[in-house]
């Protein structure tokens, strides 16, 4: 059983203006297709291939000599969490328990995009910045490259901010692309069912 690419959650055209039809042509039809390709050639005759995308992935985190798997394992799940991360008519603000935990961690939604576009600004080079659940506590981390918060640490959103996630509709301006995508796309209903399950 090969890795697949899993279909969008809506049109590629669907998150314009903030995110291009070209930009999502080659964040998901090149990127994430290459982390999927190359993932079932790094597999391939393994005892990895016939396993779960998040058990390859807990099978391999750490180990130096399987970081290629890593990383393309690590990158399949990440791309698909960050689509599901977003929705056309997408932003607005959150609701029940989980705007009640933002508002109580970050004295509400504008505080936590100003943490978020901070941690995202300050990701050094290539990464991914999340609003995660820890022992219960809302928090805002990012990671580098391909990595992921560690279990049992629980991500409920993810933005990408590679810049090939954001190059073609905003160049450099990553805060610009950060707030837009708090302002018109983010899916909160996704992070609350993650914080719930
Ligand atoms: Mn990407």
């Amino acid at each position: 059983m090969a890795f697949e690419l899993p279909p969008l959650p809506w049109a590629e055209d669907a998150l314009e203006p903030v995110t291009s039809a070209r930009t999502i042509g080659f964040h998901y039809g090149k990127h994430h297709r290459a982390y999927v390709d190359n993932l079932n050639k790094l597999v391939a005759g393994t005892d990895l291939e016939s396993r779960s995308l998040e058990e390859v992935i807990a099978a391999v985190a750490g180990d130096p000599a399987k970081v290629g798997v890593f990383n393309n394992a690590a990158q399949v799940w990440n791309h698909t969490f960050f689509w599901q991360s977003q929705k056309p008519g997408g932003g607005g603000a959150p609701s029940g328990p989980l705007a009640d935990q933002i508002a109580a961690t970050f004295g509400g939604l504008a505080g936590l995009v100003e943490q978020f576009k901070a941690a995202a600004g300050g990701r050094f080079g290539s990464g991914w910045a999340w609003l995660v659940a820890d022992a219960g506590a809302l928090k805002i981390v990012t990671t580098p490259n391909a990595e992921m918060p560690a279990p049992p640490v629980k991500p409920l959103l993810t933005c990408d901010v590679w810049e090939h996630a954001y190059y073609l509709d905003f160049q450099n301006r990553r805060p610009d692309f950060v707030q837009a995508f708090f302002d018109s796309l983010v899916n909160w209903d996704f992070a609350a069912r993650n914080l719930a399950g």
